[in-house]
């Protein structure tokens, strides 16, 4: 996550178009531009513009004698969206003339953006917090009204201003409460303990309008369902367990030598690194058995769960199947037992090879089950219910947190814990508008952007 270059992106569709745009952001734009850009007569001197504006010029076309006209649109300072100096060069939308536009830039002392690297950008600098930064993404993916809409108010701060706001009067709260740690042996009360009650119970109540603010979106229903299918026997609810397992939850699946000990279907809400979804058990699919069985509901139970499923993950003994050609998003194949099996498998990013019983590649398994709902969710233009799944998950726990620490209120002698509890609230909160976050969350934000934004 280094700032301290200077990067550019040709930021408008890659078709014929009236006009296009180069964006270019980062500590040397000035540099960049003094080199490649050309001011026309009685223009301004790029070096002297200390606001905003826009220059009449030409840009040169990488190593061909030519130029072509350009406006050139200027942030020299910290005003921009990335808090660093930021240029766009709006000029013919011709895909090779912007090409070798972009090449002259690069030659310049710029170096092609990533995809979503200046919202990246912004993001750092404190311009956005993450649940804006992935509104740009919903905004830039939206389908029709209703996407836009709910994309812009979240990139208005819908759901991330009151948060903030319930931030900072948690950590003011932790702070009188460590306070009064650190002078325990005086008779000093930094905030009384109606007080501390009532100031929690609000942020709890503000936690849960934000849960319900994010409304049906989050319900178990309209969450990802990814179905576990395949042959009897083959370790479907081995594989189940090991997931939620490796996810914290409780939920078993019963798992045994006999063939067709699956027989309704088991769920499980977990959270995958941040990705909320349902996984479901199903039971084996065994052409053979007969109609009106319990076996025969069993399957169509399967059957049912495998139509209405948002990722199907089939299951395939590692031992007898060697390749799959690439699949569709929407599945992967998992071939169980790999201990068993004796040779290797031949892997593509639709496949996985894990066994249960020894834990290899099941992590493995959850990181392509990730990528893989996410770019459904992508495919789909969903990217908003995203934010609304990652953050549901945070906000519960914040939720839970308050919870016990208005619990522990009501004893004395027990801040410390309540300080305590209040922290982990607030790493939960954190996490929601990315005041807390990880290389990976940022990672898998931004990089589902496309360049350029
Ligand atoms: N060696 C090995 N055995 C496994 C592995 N996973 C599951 N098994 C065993 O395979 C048998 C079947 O496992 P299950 O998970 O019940 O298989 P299932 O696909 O759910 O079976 P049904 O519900 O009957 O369709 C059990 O005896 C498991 O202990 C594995 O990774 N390696
Ligand atoms: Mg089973």
């Amino acid at each position: 996550m280094d700032t301290s270059d200077t990067i550019a992106a040709i930021a408008t569709a890659a078709s014929g178009a009236a006009r296009g745009m180069i964006r270019i952001s980062g500590p040397s734009v000035l540099d960049c531009l003094s080199q490649c850009f050309v001011a026309n007569e009685g223009e301004k001197d790029l070096a002297a513009i200390d606001v905003p504006s826009v220059v009449e010029g030409s840009i040169h076309l990488g190593d061909r004698s030519e130029k072509i006209p350009c406006d050139l649109f200027l942030w020299p300072s910290a005003k921009s969206y990335t808090r660093q100096p930021t240029a766009e060069l709006h000029t013919l939308g011709s895909p090779p003339l912007l090409e070798a536009a972009m090449q002259s830039v690069c030659q310049c002392g710029a170096r092609a953006a990533e995809p979503g690297e200046f919202t990246l950008r912004a993001f750092l600098a404190g311009r956005l917090d993450l649940t804006q930064a992935e509104a740009v993404l919903g905004v830039i993916n939206a389908r029709g009204q209703e996407d836009l809409d709910t994309a812009l108010a979240q990139l208005a701060g819908g759901l991330s201003g009151p948060l903030l706001k319930l931030r900072e009067q948690l950590l003011q709260i932790l702070a009188e409460l460590e306070a009064g740690l650190d002078f325990a042996d005086e008779d000093i009360e930094f905030i009384s303990q109606e007080n501390l009650g009532r100031i929690l119970g609000e942020a709890r109540q503000t936690v849960l309008a934000a849960l319900e603010q994010m409304g049906n979106r989050t319900e178990t229903t309209d969450l990802p369902r990814v179905v576990f299918l395949g042959p009897p026997n083959v370790g479907k609810s081995s594989l189940f367990n090991a997931l939620v397992d490796s996810c914290g939850s409780t939920t078993r699946s019963i798992v045994s030598s006999r063939s067709g000990t699956t027989r309704d279907y088991v769920t499980a809400v977990v959270d995958l690194d941040g990705m909320v979804c349902e996984l479901i058990d199903t039971a084996g699919q065994d052409d053979s058995v007969a109609a009106e069985s319990i076996a025969h509901a069993a399957q169509s139970m399967s059957n049912e769960q495998r139509d209405q499923a948002t990722l199907r993950v089939q299951c395939l003994p590692a031992s007898e199947v060697r390749s799959i050609d690439r699949l569709e998003p929407s599945q992967l194949v998992a071939f169980t037992k790999s201990d068993l099996a004796e040779t290797d498998l031949v892997a593509n990013d639709s496949t996985v090879a894990c066994s249960s019983l020894t834990g290899a590649g099941i992590d493995a398994v959850r990181a392509q089950i990730r990528q893989r709902l996410e770019q459904v969710a992508q495919r789909e233009g969903n990217s908003v219910a995203i934010t609304a799944a990652r953050c549901a998950e945070s906000l519960h726990h914040a939720n839970a947190s308050l919870e016990r620490a208005i619990g522990l209120c009501e004893q004395s002698g027990v801040e410390e814990l309540v300080a305590a509890e209040v922290r982990i609230a607030l790493l939960d909160l954190g996490r929601v508008v990315g005041a807390v976050y990880t290389e990976d969350v940022l990672d898998r934000i931004f990089s589902q952007f496309c360049i350029g934004k």
